[in-house]
This record gives structure tokens, C-alpha cells and sequence, in this order.
């Protein structure tokens, strides 16, 4: 171009360069409203230059925007669950703007240029376009620009490093292989666009549903005057949520996207794993040296050397030649087998039927024209197959027999960003196909995600009525309706261990209530300290899991000396007394999409000091119980508790909170403390689920001046028989102020496994009478406590003082 106008001058002038700017260097802002009509329940606003903006209600608080070209068709979400819309209550047309209301928002669209705002039902605005920018294009790339307030916070959008305020701090979606990763690192491993804003008395949601490599920058570089997100291409398309709560935006979040199921019970126990167990031999002493050490644990893992060569649905026929043998000694220890899968297939067309299979059905992804893309992974030269395609994923579904019907019940993908080696797959290799072909510039942030769902799909198939457990490493919004999520190779240092709950509470809030890190890190050894603290914090992990690479120290707790292996049994212990509470708050994840592990921006949104840079880590574990994650050389810590009453978890040291104290955090006492008026349920220590243990429930509760309902939840916790009205569910409440402790009726055909209920009172008034449905009760002083024992009946029970 250069040579030619200096050449040629004419043609110069000659050529349209003004539109060629346009399109591809220079942005262009969305014009004006030229017309508006609606096509079924969606309002369409064509602008003068040509975009069609579509406004339409999923929910009264769910309201979609698109942007696009005129008729350009709606692609199915990968994320989205619900698709049935709702008409608007009303539009008004005024000169300048047009307004839409539903039951809870009103949505105000102004006429030239177009631009939306969003109000609540009172009037009251939540968030819109920045007036000059607005959407803007440039070139394939879309972006919305919009209002920043003084006050305005944001969290969320899944596994991101940085503070738990994201404001100032801008991030990049591009599913990414990232091994030992640094504090401030960005991508990583999946992609899950859903913020929620938070100003000083409001919020407000927003869900950026593009598959491409995305960007969201909250005021970072903009001199706090705007945020803005987008896409390098596709379609702007987000969903606007107006619940007027941190909880209530996960709720309709975690609708719209969908919900994980009840996980199995055992996956909530303790997983042994690291980079590899290398026979059968190693891995089924390790399980003995459990058992032996009596540490509790459900789970070990087989790494990629269980394989034939790396080759995936193999087994390695020398180092583990009866893998049936091995699942049925596990079994008779109570533990369960998970074995890795990785994407890439062998190129192998030696007897290798998933490579055989895969390449005479064209399911790998592939070049222009049709030649399958080749990259190298652990087993050399590999294809990959395409998880986009339905036929695909029912494939690669079915050869998980191999692994099921040798006892495997769980199942971790890998390596699915997809990672190569040299991480650059050339953007052209395409996915799907006919029209719906794609390339790896929309399928790579979907790819992890949709291989998550061929594994579900299919082991949930050959499992017959049981659940599988899948572990993935990178996603898309929307899995966990088939899997949990890891944050891949970390770091052995305390400033991983810190970020873990970073990472952690912020996928509790887009959806992901199940998510873990490797425990003591991937990458590097720890100090014994560290491990016996990330131990303990493990506890507290909705997915606990020990984990370290090749060649690394062993992190199983018998390898950091004799006093080290008592503290990590008693950490291991604690989860287990505290399974019932946790199923209990699984169950709830799978209701409504409140995570495991919350921040406490979840229930103190509006408290600046949540967002303090020294408690920002904290989070509340289920209802009730606030842990404080702190770094192993820290024997005390600083420690911000909420307002309201809470007590140190072990000592049932009563705090008044707003305000931070200083807490003891010597390695055997990490700080946790309990809210007043908390309800929960324990155990006695069990080695594994599969134990049904002494059949007594510890109920605890906490006195406090409020009354608080718990929602108690239990079924087999293997299988899908819940869905046939097999549970046991009651509502547990504690009334001061009646001065009643009532069990309602229990709802469900199961059985508990609890014959009677030990309930522990902390904190009561001294020297109190209590009557159990109206019979006066004797009650044992025990220290702090108070405690009196019932039969666990099914009608309702009501302890009295
Ligand atoms: O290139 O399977 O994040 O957990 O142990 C490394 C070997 C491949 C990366 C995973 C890690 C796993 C390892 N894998």
C-alpha cells in the first residue's frame, strides 16, 4: 500500500481506503435506533450502521443482549441451559429512548446513539453503556464499554490470579497450559466470564457468553473513568443479571448455566495422588500404609505411567497387568480408583482401535481440507479428537469400558486447553462441522469443557446407576454441570497456598462449587511446615487432593516425620467428622449453585474490609464456619471477623466480630471460627466413606441471639437413586428466643445412617433444664458443652429450655 501511493497518487485516491479503516484499524461506534420490531419475544433495534441489537428476558432479573449483523443465526450455547424467553411487561416509546420493563429491571435504551442502561424495579441504575464508546467494533473485535462508578468493586470470573477486588486489574480468557504459574499470571486454565459489579448499596451481574479469546479490563488503564470487555471475535452477547445480591446473582447465574449434581460421597473424602504411582504394587502399599497409619482416605490416583506407552484407554500390560485385581483390593479397603485421560491420541495403527476408530470416522480435529492436525503430547505424535461434535463425544465415551469395567469410578482430564507441546495449535485447525465448522479461535476456550462432558456423559452410561467423578483441568461456564475443576501446577510455596483460595472462592461464585488445588504444590518441594499447614487448609477444599510432580518429595503424610503425620491425620480427621455438614452443603451447590467455599463477599458484600488486601483469602465453608488461610511460618495472624458473634472452632472462645483480631495459627490449630447460632452436623471419625461408622450424628450448635435453619441432606451417596425419592432430608432449626431446637420431619424414603443424634450444645445458658418432645432429659456437662442424646426418629423432635 505504501509503495503504491508513493508511486501512484491516482489510484491512491482511488481507492476506498476510508472503508477499508473502517473495518479493519479504526473502531466504529454503535449509531443510531433506525427502526424497532419485535420477532417473537425478542425487540430488535436496527441502527444506522446496519448492527441489530436484541434485547429479550430470560427471567424478570435475566435480561440478554446481542449484537450483531442483521440475521445472523443465534448459535447454541455451550454454557447455556435455559432458552425459553419471557415477554417484557411493557415498552415505552419516548422521542429520545425506549424503555423495557420486566418485574425487576427496567432497561433504558437511548435512541442516537444507541446506548443501554439498566435500573432496578425502584429506579434505581445499576450499570450501562459508556456514553461515547458504547459498543464498539474494530475489525472482527467487539467490545462494550461501560460506566465506572467511584464506588464500584469487581468479583468473579473464575480462575484468576490477582485480588479478590478486581477493580484496576484487566485479564485475558485464552485456555492455557501453565505450569508453575506466578502470582500474577494470566490465562490460565479455563474460562469463565461472569463478573458481578458491586457498588456501595448495589449489584449487579454480567455474563459475556463468547467463546473466543476474551478480554475484561475493570478500570485498569482507563484512569477509572470506564470498564470495558470483549472478544477478538463473534458475537456480543452477554446476560445481565439484576438480583440484588451476591447470593442471588449466583443463584441466577448457576440457572442459567446450569448446576453440578450431588457429587459421590467418597470424592468428598480425602484423594492421594501424585505424579505417578508406577505400578500397581506402589500405589496398593500406599493405600495399606493408609489403612496401617489409620489416615482416612477415599481416593488414589493413577497418573499418566498407568498406560501402555502414554497411549490413553490402556493399561500398561507389565506395571499394571490386572487392574481388575487392583480396583477389587481397593474396594475392600474403601477406596477408589481415578485415573488420568489425556485428549491426544497416539498416531498408532498398530492394533490401537482408538486411533484406528478415530481416524476412519474423521473425528479429530483437523486442517483446512481435512488432514487431522498432528501435535505432540505425551505419547508423541497425536491426534485430538473433536469434542464438539455429539458423535464425537458418544465415541470417546463408550471407550471409557476399558477403564469401568475394571472398576474406575473416577476420571481426570488433562492437558485439555489443548496443550501441545510448543502450546501454539495453528489458529485454522477446525472443529465441528458442515456449517457448523469452527476454528480453534472459537473451540479452544470450550475445548476442555466439552471433553468434561464426553467423560461424564459416557462413564455415567457405564456406570449404570452410579455417579462418575470427573476432574478437568481448563473449562468453560457451564461445567460444573459435569465436572470438578483443579488449578493445575501450581507452586510449593505459601504464596500458591494463598492464592489457592483465591482462586478457589472465585469459581464458587461463576458456578464451580467443586474445586481443589494440589496440596503442598505441583511444582517444588515443600517445607514439612507448609505441607502440615496446606493440610490443614485442605480440609476446607470442597476437592481435598495431595498432588506433586516426578520426582518430588512424596506428599503422603507418613513421608515428613512421625509428629508431621499426626498433625495431617488430625487435619484428614476433621474433614471426615465434618462429611455430613459438607454433603449437606453439596447438596445445597447442586439447589442452588451456592458454592462450598465463599468468600465472605458472598455474605458481607457491602463490608470494605472483606476486600482488604489482608483478609481478602477468607471465606466461610459451608453456612457457618469462616477459615483463615495463613502462611505456615505465621504462628499469628490477623484475622477479620464479620459482624456477629462467633467462636474459635476447638476452644469455643467467644468473639464479638466486625472487627479483626489477633489469632493464634500455630500449625495444629489452623484459626476457624464458628458463627454464632451455627448448626452442624459431624461424625465420628471414619478410614473411609464406604465406613458407615458408629451410626451416631454429632449435632452441634453454637449459641447465638438469632434463629438459623439448617437443611440436612443424605442418600446412598454413591448412585442416582436420590432422583426416585430415595433421600433423607429435615430441617434442623435453633430458636433462641422459643428457646426450642427442633429436628422437623424427615422428608424422603431413605434411611439415615445415623440411629441416634448426639447433640452438642456450646455456649448455653449454664445450668438449663431441657425436655426432648416434652420428657425431661439428663444432660452431661462436658467442659464447655452440653450434651444429650436421643434416637434419631423419623416425626419431629423438639428439644426444649
Ligand atoms: O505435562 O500427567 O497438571 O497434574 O500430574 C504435565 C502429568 C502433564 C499436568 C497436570 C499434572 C499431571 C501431569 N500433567
Amino acid at each position: 500500500m505504501k509503495y503504491i501511493a508513493s508511486v501512484c497518487p491516482l489510484i491512491m485516491l482511488l481507492i476506498p481506503l476510508k472503508s477499508v479503516a473502517q473495518d479493519d484499524l479504526i473502531s466504529r461506534q454503535i449509531g443510531a435506533v433506525k427502526e424497532i420490531h419485535q420477532v417473537d419475544q425478542v425487540v430488535h433495534f436496527s441502527t444506522s450502521d446496519n448492527e441489530d441489537v436484541q434485547i429479550s428476558v430470560l427471567a424478570p432479573a435475566i435480561v440478554r443482549v446481542r449484537i450483531t449483523a442483521p440475521d445472523v443465526p443465534v448459535n447454541p450455547s455451550y454454557a447455556v441451559v435455559q432458552n425459553c424467553l419471557l415477554d417484557f411487561n411493557k415498552m415505552i416509546k419516548g422521542d429520545k429512548e425506549i424503555t423495557l420493563l420486566t418485574d425487576s429491571l427496567k432497561i433504558v435504551v437511548q435512541k442516537k446513539p444507541l446506548r443501554i442502561d439498566f435500573f432496578n424495579s425502584k429506579g434505581e441504575w445499576l450499570d450501562g453503556d459508556e456514553p461515547s464508546l458504547g459498543v464498539s467494533r474494530q475489525g472482527k473485535e467487539i467490545t462494550s464499554f461501560r460506566k465506572l462508578t467511584n464506588d464500584e468493586k469487581f468479583i468473579g470470573l473464575g480462575e484468576k490470579t490477582g485480588p479478590l477486588n478486581r477493580r484496576g486489574q484487566s485479564y485475558v480468557n485464552w485456555n492455557t497450559d501453565a505450569p508453575g504459574y506466578g502470582m500474577n499470571a494470566d490465562p490460565l486454565y479455563s474460562t469463565l466470564p461472569y463478573f458481578i459489579g458491586i457498588q456501595s448499596k448495589r449489584v449487579f451481574g454480567i455474563f459475556f457468553d463468547n467463546s473466543h479469546k476474551s478480554f475484561f479490563n475493570f478500570g485498569g488503564s482507563t484512569d477509572d473513568t470506564m470498564y470495558f470487555f470483549g472478544a477478538e471475535g463473534g458475537v456480543m452477547n452477554y446476560y445481565f443479571f439484576g438480583s440484588s445480591s451476591v447470593a442471588g446473582q449466583i443463584k441466577d447465574y448457576t440457572w442459567l448455566t446450569g448446576r453440578m449434581e450431588i457429587p459421590p460421597l467418597w470424592s468428598l473424602g480425602y484423594q492421594q495422588c501424585r505424579y505417578s504411582y508406577m505400578s500397581q504394587q506402589q500405589l496398593l502399599s500406599v493405600a495399606g500404609r493408609m489403612r496401617q497409619d489409620s489416615i482416612p482416605c477415599d481416593v488414589i490416583y493413577c497418573d499418566i505411567d498407568y498406560m501402555n506407552g502414554y497411549r490413553v484407554f490402556t493399561w500398561n500390560p507389565t506395571t499394571y497387568a490386572n487392574p481388575k485385581a487392583l480396583t477389587d483390593s481397593l474396594k475392600a479397603k474403601g477406596m477408589h480408583l481415578v485415573t488420568i485421560i489425556d485428549p491426544g491420541i497416539k498416531i498408532d495403527s498398530n492394533g490401537y482401535q482408538p486411533y484406528i476408530t478415530g481416524l476412519k470416522s474423521h473425528f479429530f480435529v483437523r486442517y483446512p481440507g481435512g488432514k487431522p492436525y498432528t501435535g505432540s503430547v505425551w505419547a508423541g505424535r497425536s491426534h485430538f479428537p473433536d469434542f464438539t461434535r455429539d458423535s464425537v463425544r458418544k465415541w470417546w465415551g463408550r471407550n471409557f469400558k476399558v477403564l469401568t469395567d475394571n472398576g474406575v469410578t473416577g476420571f481426570w482430564n488433562d492437558m485439555n486447553e489443548p496443550a501441545a507441546w510448543g502450546q501454539n495449535i495453528p489458529l485454522l485447525v477446525e472443529f465441528g462441522e458442515g456449517k457448523n465448522t469452527v476454528t480453534l479461535k472459537e473451540a479452544r476456550n470450550i475445548y476442555g469443557m466439552q471433553m468434561a462432558r464426553a467423560t461424564f456423559e459416557g462413564t455415567r452410561s457405564l456406570l449404570n446407576n452410579n455417579r462418575p467423578f470427573v476432574l478437568t483441568r481448563a473449562a468453560y461456564s457451564g461445567i460444573q454441570r459435569y465436572s470438578a475443576i483443579w488449578t493445575g501446577d501450581n507452586n510449593s510455596t505459601n504464596d500458591h497456598m494463598l492464592l489457592a483460595y483465591r482462586l478457589i472462592n472465585s469459581m464458587g461464585l461463576t458456578g464451580v462449587p467443586f474445586d481443589g488445588v494440589d496440596i503442598g504444590g505441583f511444582i517444588g518441594n515443600p517445607s514439612p511446615e507448609l505441607m502440615v499447614r496446606w493440610m490443614s487448609l485442605g480440609a476446607y477444599t470442597p476437592l481435598f487432593r495431595s498432588h506433586t510432580a516426578k520426582g518430588n518429595t512424596s506428599h503422603e503424610p507418613w513421608s515428613w516425620g512421625e509428629d508431621n503425620e499426626i498433625l495431617m491425620r488430625q487435619s484428614i480427621q476433621t474433614r471426615y467428622r465434618l462429611l455430613p455438614y459438607l454433603y449437606s452443603a453439596f447438596f445445597e451447590a447442586s439447589e442452588t449453585g451456592i458454592p462450598i467455599n465463599r468468600t465472605l463477599a458472598i455474605d458481607y458484600t457491602h463490608d470494605n474490609e472483606v476486600y482488604n488486601s489482608s483478609f481478602e483469602n477468607e471465606f466461610l465453608f459451608g453456612s457457618y464456619m469462616l477459615v483463615a488461610p495463613v502462611s505456615s511460618s505465621d504462628k499469628v495472624e490477623q484475622v477479620y471477623l464479620p459482624t456477629g458473634a462467633w467462636y474459635r472452632f476447638g476452644n469455643d472462645e467467644k468473639i464479638e466480630g466486625n472487627k479483626a483480631i489477633w489469632a493464634a495459627s500455630p500449625l495444629n490449630d489452623l484459626p476457624v471460627f464458628i458463627k454464632a447460632s451455627a448448626i452442624i452436623p459431624m461424625q465420628n471419625v471414619i478410614q473411609s466413606t464406604a465406613d458407615k461408622g458408629d451410626g451416631i450424628m454429632h449435632l452441634n450448635i453454637w449459641y447465638g441471639d438469632i434463629s438459623s435453619n439448617f437443611n440436612y441432606y443424605e442418600d446412598d451417596g454413591l448412585s442416582y437413586q436420590y432422583r426416585q425419592g430415595d433421600y433423607y432430608k429435615r430441617v434442623i432449626s435453633f430458636n433462641p428466643h422459643g428457646r426450642e431446637i427442633t429436628l422437623q420431619n424427615v422428608q424422603g424414603k431413605y434411611a439415615s445412617r445415623f440411629h441416634s443424634v448426639k447433640l452438642i450444645l456450646h455456649g448455653f445458658p449454664a445450668g438449663s433444664q431441657y425436655t426432648i418432645n416434652g420428657q425431661s432429659e439428663k444432660i452431661v456437662e462436658n467442659g464447655l458443652v452440653q450434651v444429650v442424646s436421643f434416637q434419631n426418629d423419623n416425626g419431629k423432635i423438639s428439644v426444649r429450655w
